[in-house]
Formats: C-alpha cells, sequence, structure tokens
C-alpha cells in the first residue's frame, strides 16, 4: 500500500471536481454524466448495489449511452447524504484477488434520497413518471415474507402499522404498493420492480407481499397492477462484503483522495434476469447480464452452492475459531466438510442449467471463496441465517429426502445455524451478538431448555415459518440436526464435523447421542 506521504485531513474528497485529476490507474466514467436523467430507483444502496447493478448500469451508460441515471434510496440506516451524497454519488469500486487490486470510480448513481424518517422523499421517486425501473437489495427479511411460504407476514409490526397506514407506510412491500397507487391515480405509466435480494423466486414472493397490499386497498390497484407492473425475478452474484475503515483508508494511501463511499467485491460477477418487463428496460444484456425465460434452474445451482457453502462455513467457521470465509475454507476439515457436502449431497439437486456445469460450478465457487482479499466476516453472513437457510440448505434437504437421499451433510450447517443462536444466547454465556429475526426467540428456547439437544432441537424445529411442518416432522431429519446440534454444541464442536466426514453418513447417524 505504500507510505503515507500527508495527513488524513489533506486529502481531497472525491467529487465531480476530481475526476479529471484522478491517478491514471483509476477508471473514470468515460460517459457526460451531466446528460443522464434519472431513470432507475434502487432501493438499499449497499455494498452489494454500488458493486453490482451500479456497475452493470456504468458499463451500459459507457457502452450505449442512454439517458439511463441511477436514483439511489435508502429506508434504512445509514443515511447516505454524508457519504455519496457529499460526492455527487460518486465511489471507488475496488475489485480484489489476493493482491491485484482494480480501481474504478462509478458514475451512475445520480441522486440519492434519504428517506428513512419519513417514506415521503422515497415515494416521491417512485411514483415519478421518469422511472420506469425500480431494483431493490433490501435484505432477504426487507419482503417481511414468512420464510417457509412465501406469504406476507400479516403479523408483522410494519405490516400491521402499513395496513392501518397505507399513505405513511414503512415497509418495502408498504413502500411499494403506495408508490403503485400513486401511479395509477396520476400518470398511469407502467413500472418494472427487479428484486435484487437472495430469495427464492424473489419476483414472485415480491409481486405476492405487494399485491397482498393492493387487495386490501379495494380501489382497483390490483387489476392496475397486473396490466402495468411487472416483478420478474434475478439472481445477482458478487461477494461484496461489508465495507470497512480499512478500505477506505487503503484508498486513500494508494490513490490519494478519500471516498466514503468505497466499496471492494470479487472479479467474478452474473446477473441472471427473468425475461418479463413491463415500460423501458435498460440493455444489461448488453453488458453482461442474461435475460432467461426460467430464472429457477440459475437460482437454485447459486443459492444451494456459492451461497449453502458460504452458510455452512460461515457457522462451522465461527463454532470452530474462524473470523473470516477465506480462514475458514483454508481449514482442511471445513474444507473438505463443505466439499463432500456439495458434491455429494447439493448437486444432485440441481437442474441441468444451460451453459454451466454444475461440477465445474462447484469448484469455481469454493476458488472464489479462498481469496484472501475479500474480508468477508463469518458473523456478517451468519446474520440473518433463518431468512437464508430455507433456499441455502433447507429445500435441497427436502428435495433429497422426497427421493429418499441421504442428508446427513447438509444437516449440519442447519445445525450450525442453530448452535449459533444457541451459543448467543444468555443461558450458554452470550458467546457473540448474534443479529437474526428469530435471536430473541431462540434465547428463550435456550433459556427455558438449557443444554438438552434434542429438547432443543424439537423446540426450534417446531418454529413453522422457518422449518415447513412435514419438513419438522420428518425423523430422518430431525435425528440428523440432533444428533450435529448435540455435537456442534460440545467443547469440540469441529469433532462432530470430523466424524461426519470421516466414513459414510449413514454410519455416522447410527453413532448414539451424546448425552445432554
Ligand atoms: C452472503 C451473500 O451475506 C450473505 O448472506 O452469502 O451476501 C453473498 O456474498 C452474495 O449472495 C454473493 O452474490
Amino acid at each position: 500500500m505504500g507510505d503515507r506521504s500527508e495527513p488524513v485531513t489533506a486529502a481531497e474528497r472525491l467529487g465531480p471536481a476530481l475526476l479529471g485529476r484522478l491517478p491514471p490507474e483509476v477508471r473514470k466514467p468515460t460517459y457526460d454524466r451531466a446528460a443522464l436523467r434519472p431513470g432507475i430507483a434502487h432501493i438499499g444502496v449497499g455494498a452489494f448495489h454500488r458493486c453490482h447493478q451500479a456497475e452493470y448500469t456504468d458499463d451500459l451508460l459507457a457502452k450505449d449511452f442512454d439517458r439511463w441515471g441511477l436514483v439511489g434510496i435508502n429506508v434504512r440506516p445509514p443515511r447516505l447524504a454524508e457519504t455519496l451524497g457529499r460526492q455527487d454519488g460518486l465511489y471507488t469500486r475496488l475489485i480484489r484477488q489476493n493482491d491485484e487490486v482494480e480501481a474504478r470510480v462509478i458514475g451512475s448513481i445520480i441522486r440519492i434520497v434519504d428517506s428513512q424518517d419519513s417514506a415521503a422523499p422515497a415515494l416521491h421517486v417512485l411514483s415519478s413518471p421518469d422511472i420506469e425501473m425500480v431494483t431493490m437489495t433490501v435484505t432477504e427479511k426487507g419482503y417481511c415474507h414468512i420464510p417457509s411460504s412465501g406469504a406476507l407476514d400479516l403479523d408483522h409490526p410494519d405490516i400491521v402499522h402499513d395496513l392501518a397506514n397505507p399513505q405513511a407506510p414503512r415497509s418495502v412491500p408498504g413502500i411499494l404498493a403506495r408508490a403503485l397507487e400513486l401511479r395509477m391515480t396520476s400518470h398511469g405509466r407502467p413500472v418494472t420492480l427487479l428484486s435484487c435480494d437472495n430469495i427464492p423466486a424473489n419476483g414472485i414472493i415480491l409481486g405476492n407481499v405487494v399485491r397482498t397490499f393492493a387487495e386490501r386497498r379495494g380501489n382497483g390497484l390490483l387489476d392496475w397492477i397486473g396490466a402495468n407492473v411487472a416483478f420478474p425475478s434475478a439472481m445477482v452474484d458478487r461477494i461484496a462484503p461489508a465495507t470497512t475503515e480499512a478500505d477506505v483508508d487503503a484508498v486513500e494511501e494508494r490513490f490519494g483522495y478519500r471516498d466514503g463511499a468505497v466499496v471492494v467485491g470479487e472479479c467474478f460477477r452474473q446477473w441472471v434476469i427473468e425475461d418479463r418487463f413491463a415500460g423501458r428496460v435498460p440493455r444489461w444484456n448488453r453488458v453482461g447480464a442474461t435475460l432467461v425465460d426460467d430464472l429457477t434452474p440459475f437460482e437454485h445451482l447459486k443459492m444451494r452452492v456459492l451461497n449453502g457453502a458460504q452458510t455452512t462455513l460461515a457457522y462451522l467457521g465461527v463454532l470452530g475459531g474462524f473470523e473470516h470465509t477465506f480462514e475458514a475454507v483454508a481449514d482442511q476439515l471445513l474444507a473438505t466438510f463443505v466439499r463432500r457436502m456439495l458434491t455429494e449431497e447439493t448437486l444432485p439437486t440441481l437442474m441441468s442449467v444451460p451453459g454451466i456445469s454444475p461440477a465445474a460450478y462447484v469448484e469455481q465457487s469454493l476458488a472464489r471463496l479462498t481469496n484472501t482479499a475479500i474480508r468477508h466476516r463469518n458473523h456478517q453472513i451468519a446474520t440473518d441465517g433463518s431468512q437464508k437457510i430455507v433456499q441455502r440448505l433447507l429445500n435441497p434437504i427436502r428435495d433429497r429426502l422426497a427421493k429418499g437421499e441421504g442428508i446427513a451433510l447438509l444437516s449440519v450447517p442447519v445445525a450450525g445455524w442453530m448452535a449459533y443462536l444457541v451459543k448467543a444466547s444468555a443461558r450458554f454465556g452470550r458467546a457473540w451478538q448474534a443479529s437474526d429475526p428469530f435471536a430473541e426467540r431462540i434465547a428463550a428456547i435456550a433459556g427455558r431448555i438449557g443444554a438438552d439437544s434434542e429438547a432443543l432441537a424439537d423446540a426450534i424445529l417446531a418454529i413453522d415459518a422457518i422449518f415447513d411442518p412435514s419438513l419438522a416432522a420428518n425423523t430422518t431429519f430431525r435425528a440428523h440436526v440432533t444428533t450435529s446440534l448435540d455435537g456442534l454444541l460440545s467443547n469440540d464442536p469441529m469433532d462432530s464435523v470430523r466424524q461426519v466426514c470421516a466414513g459414510p453418513t449413514d454410519a455416522w447417524l447410527k453413532r448414539p447421542a451424546r448425552s445432554a
């Protein structure tokens, strides 16, 4: 990184005035930013959006200039005004592969809107006739759906609020339904709402939650949506961990300017979008995105393999004392476990994917996770596991059980998620702070039950918002989860991983459970 030549305070901040004076190794927008007009709105301007959809849009503007400027909206913290806002939407996107760094300033975000205190600023943008495409990365829990069924969670406090106050919504589904209502009653222009979150059939789930609101309005909104709004599903991929102070300092040390909105990602990127739109659409397919009729095989591949591996390494990694993914996958035991799980159990559940060899995809995914410059914390990936394990682990488990196939390996990270939340509870000494919508409920279960693994597993499996009752009742699944949880809560959690790796998995199931 070289020595810091000037104190931090002396460095100029990134902004339009600096664009002409950037160091030559930093790529910058080649198009006329001043000519851009708002066309796309994005909700949830985090590291992932800045590393993915905003970069694709920047590529498109460079290649095939059109007016598609992005308006970035946050309806939850952090506020954007102090970072991206001060920089006129400009930020540095670093691609890192071990010791190599590639830097580029992205120019596609032309306005930012902080709408954390009230939905009004977001509604103003989303209902504008200029906006024809709304993309979003609002995290899995932002959809306020029930993970096991995909339906809107009518007991969610924000949903209860929004159904009672539809004109001043708080939740993403409530905000979108209100924006559509405003569009219907003003200019009536069609729009595509494109989810870019890692939930299965994300377009269907988004459509479900928004339509549930519309139906209750009873003012023709549901029919208007049917005729004027598209909810395509999409699979998005690029590993882009939360930015750290060290990343911001690294840009300053290396390139000499201050950028409060730096993002760091890996080289790999992928975007597969269901070809079903309303209104005008940015031609992202001209810059690497793929349009398909059926997204399902792509999303299963990505969520079950890449995300399944990340989630497995995150829980087993934390339990084994590893901070980041790349450290967990460098451990021989965990690497062996995750490769066996993916090849023996996950791969056979995948549909054939046009143009991709699933076996090669597994190897490529594992290789991506070894990148030492991507410092993805296991605790970050472990966050909100209740919203992630259905698509990453439970769906492949369910598919295998339906065919009478073994699930000994895939059950281990499910128990890993349980052990992670149990160990975060007061009763188990608050080993770490866990963030998950079900953390409190599981802490209460742990407080009540203590160290009886079988009773713990029973009580957690009874949470039907996560575990479909027919899966929870399956005796094979229950037995594997209980045995794994018992091992993972022991003083040597890695020993149970070692055992399952050591031999034929059904022999492992016959091991007597450690007494609670
Ligand atoms: C990660 C994802 O935090 C997580 O849940 O598994 O953010 C993952 O890095 C992306 O889906 C990669 O495309």
